[in-house]
């Protein structure tokens, strides 16, 4: 047995960390992009780091996923075509697909290692979504991909790093121009949006980019453990105010109907996700502040 190590996270400044003991390494490589990491934890199980930041654990993978994936799908109701940027370990891919009215989902990942290690070390997260035939991978950039595709989405998905890596990109005002301009109407755009409470301006830039782009930006949130200080933040765009607010009665129909299975999603998570308390709120109006050291450069 590999004598145990202790990873600690490298992601809000040099101010607080989380440390994870690493039971197992199973992988520690350097891609051309950024540098992987894959470890067992006790309590999270197999856990993928990039640029020393957390992604996603097996333990608690299904909350992060579920919710970025099942709250626009099921506030559309008829989305055939999904767009994820990133997501390169599959689990949004895996819910995505759960659906049965999609026909196909094409995964934008800027980083093949990402997949592969993934498929290796971690096949309880994607359980096969890649092998599906109605997975479409494209390796490019995001923006690259959303700038040039002919293709049209009904719902996209941005399951990023943080912006300090090479994911910075998809935290830009073109790159969500482009998203809109790819979505059918009625199209929803989410993206996963860091933890308000460790990273306020992330939210608060992301809320206000986006309003320059879709008539109405929400916001949405599910605590990950293994993301740590608290609830982390999503946020919904659409140009259709009615899919916000999609009633309780309609989504249980159409999660009932659906057959589609979960441990953390279900239409009244659904609902309640989007109360967001005041600071969250506020944050959501707010001007982004400028950018320090502790903030990531954001
Ligand atoms: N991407 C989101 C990681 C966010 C980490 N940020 C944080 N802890 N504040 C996860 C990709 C999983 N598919």
């Amino acid at each position: 047995m590999n004598e145990a190590r202790w990873v600690e996270e490298k992601l809000h400044g040099a101010t607080v960390s989380q440390r994870l003991r690493a039971d197992r390494v199973l992988l520690d490589r350097k891609s051309g992009f950024q540098e992987l990491l894959v470890i067992e934890n006790p309590i999270f199980g197999r856990t993928l780091l990039l640029d020393g930041v957390v992604q996603t654990t097996e333990r608690d993978e299904f909350i992060y996923h579920e919710m970025l994936a099942h709250v626009p799908l099921f506030a559309h109701g008829s989305a055939r075509r999904v767009l994820i940027i990133g997501g390169g370990d599959g689990g949004t891919l895996e819910e995505v697909l759960k659906h049965p009215n999609v026909e196909q989902a094409t995964l934008v990942e800027i980083d093949e290692t990402v997949i592969a290690a993934s498929r290796e070390h971690l096949p309880e997260i994607a359980k096969g979504a890649f092998d599906d035939p109605r997975a479409r991978v494209v390796i490019e950039d995001g923006l690259s991909f959303v700038r040039a595709t002919g293709d049209r989405f009904d719902v996209v998905i941005i399951d990023s790093t943080d912006p300090q890596g090479p994911g910075w990109r998809l935290f830009t005002t073109a790159f969500y121009t482009h998203c809109r301009s790819r979505l059918n109407p009625g199209g929803i755009l989410v993206a996963q949006c860091g933890v308000p409470f460790m990273q306020p301006n992330e939210l608060s830039s992301v809320a206000c980019r986006l309003r320059q782009v879709f008539r109405e930006v929400s916001a949405y949130r599910a605590a990950v453990p293994s993301y740590y200080g608290g609830d982390m933040a999503f946020v919904f765009a659409t140009d259709d105010a009615a899919k916000r607010r999609t009633p309780l009665d309609v989504l249980e129909r159409r999660f009932e109907t659906s057959g589609v299975t979960t441990r953390y999603y279900l239409p009244e998570v659904h609902l309640a996700a989007f109360a967001l308390p005041r600071f969250i709120r506020d944050l959501m109006a707010s001007r982004p502040q400028p950018a320090t050291a502790e903030s990531g450069g954001f």
